[in-house]
C-alpha cells in the first residue's frame, strides 16, 4: 500500500508540467523502501523521545582512533549513540580522506554499522570554495555561489562535484545490495556568514536555487536513499526569517538550526526563540523537527546535559539532538563526554532519562 501510493506520488510529483510551462519534465525515482521507513519513523519517533546524536562517533575520540568498535559516548553510558553524522568534505576534490582525515571508507564502513544498529546516518558536507580553491571558510568573494549556478563561470565544475557526492550516497549499500538511507544536511548554518554560502554572501534567490540544483541533481542521478535537512544558525529572530532562504517543502524533510553555547543565558534564550519557530513552521509544513548541532565545547559545566541542554529541548517533538565531534587532533575540541571526562556521571543520568534514545532504543527501519 504504502510502495503502491509512494510509486503515484513520485512520479505525479516528478513529471508534472512546471506552471511557466518553460522547464523540461523530470522524472525522478520514488524513495527507497528503507529512505520511506526512516521518514516514517522520524516523523513518529517524537512520541517516543529524542534521538541523542554525535558527529563521527565510531570513527576516532579522545586518545584513540579507528578502534574496532570503539565509541567514547558508548565507553561512558554502554550504547552508541541513536544517530552519528559524518561529513563529506574533501569527496569533491576525489580526496581518499575528508577534510577531518577520515578515510571516506572508514566513513562507509560506519555508516553500515549504523544502519545495522538500527540507527540513523545524517551527513553535513563542508566542501572546499569552488571559486577560490580555498576552504567552506573562506569567505572573501561574494560572488560564489552566483558562479556555480547555471550559466555562472563555476558551474561545470560544480555540476561535477555534485556527481562525486551522488556516486558516494549511491555507492552506501548493504552486503545484499540494500541502498543505505541517509540524511543529507548540505548549506548548513547559512544564517551566518562564516560560510562561502552564508548570508551575505548570495541572495535568497541564489541561495534557494543552489539548493534546487542540488536536489535535483541528486535526484537526476538516481540518488533516492537520501531525505534532506534544511538547517540554520540561531540568527532567525521569527518565522519570517527563518524561512527566507528556505528552498521549499518538495525538497526538504527535516528542519532544524545548530546551537552552540558560550553564554549560558543567551544559549537558554536562542533555544527557545529557535525551538518555538522549528515547532510552528514543523506543525504548519507537516516537517520533522530536530537540534542539527549543540555542544559546549570541552563541557565545562559537569551537570550540563540534565540541568541545561535537556530541559532545554524536552518540551519540544525534535525528533534529534546532534553533538559535534571529539576532535582527537585538538585537545579542548570535543563536545561528548569520554571516560574520566567531568561531565560522565551526568551524561549517564541523561542516558538513563526516558526521554533520551540511543541506539538500542531505536529500529528506525522496521
Ligand atoms: C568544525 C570543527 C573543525 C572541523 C569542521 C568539520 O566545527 O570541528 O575542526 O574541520 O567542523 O567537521
Amino acid at each position: 500500500m504504502l510502495m503502491a501510493f509512494t510509486v503515484l506520488v513520485g512520479t505525479m510529483v516528478a513529471c508534472g508540467p512546471s506552471k511557466s510551462g518553460q522547464q523540461k519534465d523530470k522524472t525522478f525515482p520514488p524513495l527507497t523502501p528503507e529512505t520511506e521507513k526512516l521518514l516514517s519513523a522520524l516523523k513518529a519517533i517524537s512520541s517516543k523521545g529524542i534521538m541523542f546524536g554525535h558527529h563521527d562517533d565510531t570513527n576516532y575520540g579522545i586518545g584513540w582512533e579507528g578502534d574496532e568498535g570503539r565509541s567514547d559516548v558508548k565507553s561512558v553510558c554502554g550504547d552508541y549513540p541513536a544517530v552519528i553524522s559524518f561529513d563529506l568534505g574533501g569527496i569533491e576534490q576525489k580526496d581518499t580522506m575528508n577534510l577531518d582525515k577520515v578515510p571516506f571508507s572508514k566513513i562507509k564502513k560506519e555508516i553500515l554499522n549504523q544502519y545495522q544498529r538500527g540507527g540513523m546516518v545524517t551527513l553535513s558536507w563542508h566542501l572546499r570554495n569552488p571559486k577560490t580553491g580555498g576552504d567552506a571558510w573562506d569567505v572573501a568573494d561574494t560572488t560564489v555561489v552566483k558562479s556555480i549556478l547555471l550559466g555562472g563561470v563555476e558551474h561545470d565544475k560544480f555540476a561535477g562535484w555534485l556527481t562525486d557526492v551522488a556516486g558516494f550516497i549511491n555507492s552506501l549499500k548493504t552486503k545484499a545490495g540494500t541502498k543505505i538511507p541517509v540524511l543529507f544536511r548540505p548549506w548548513h548554518e547559512h544564517t551566518g556568514s562564516w560560510f562561502w554560502w552564508g548570508a551575505k554572501l548570495c541572495t535568497p534567490n541564489q541561495y534557494k536555487t543552489l539548493w534546487r540544483m542540488t536536489v535535483d541533481s541528486l535526484r537526476a542521478k538516481g540518488v533516492d536513499n537520501v531525505l534532506y535537512a534544511y538547517s540554520t544558525g540561531t540568527e532567525p529572530q521569527d518565522t519570517t526569517q527563518y524561512l527566507q532562504r528556505y528552498p521549499g517543502d518538495d525538497l526538504i524533510d527535516v528542519i532544524g538550526f545548530d546551537n552552540y553555547q558560550f553564554e549560558r543565558d543567551d544559549f537558554l534564550a536562542s533555544m527557545q526563540r529557535e525551538l518555538m519557530i522549528i515547532d510552528s513552521i514543523g506543525k504548519t509544513h507537516h516537517k520533522i523537527i530536530a537540534l542539527t548541532e549543540a555542544g559546549y565545547e570541552g563541557i565545562p559545566d559537569p551537570e550540563w546535559w540534565t540541568k541545561t541542554l535537556l530541559p532545554a529541548v524536552e518540551k519540544y517533538p525534535i525528533a534529534y539532538l546532534l553533538v559535534w565531534r571529539n576532535a582527537r587532533e585538538k585537545p579542548t575540541h570535543f563536545f561528548a563526554p569520554y571516560p574520566g571526562q567531568a561531565s560522565v556521571e551526568d551524561f549517564v543520568k541523561f542516558y538513563r532519562n526516558l526521554k533520551t534514545l540511543f541506539a538500542a532504543d531505536v529500529n528506525l527501519y522496521k
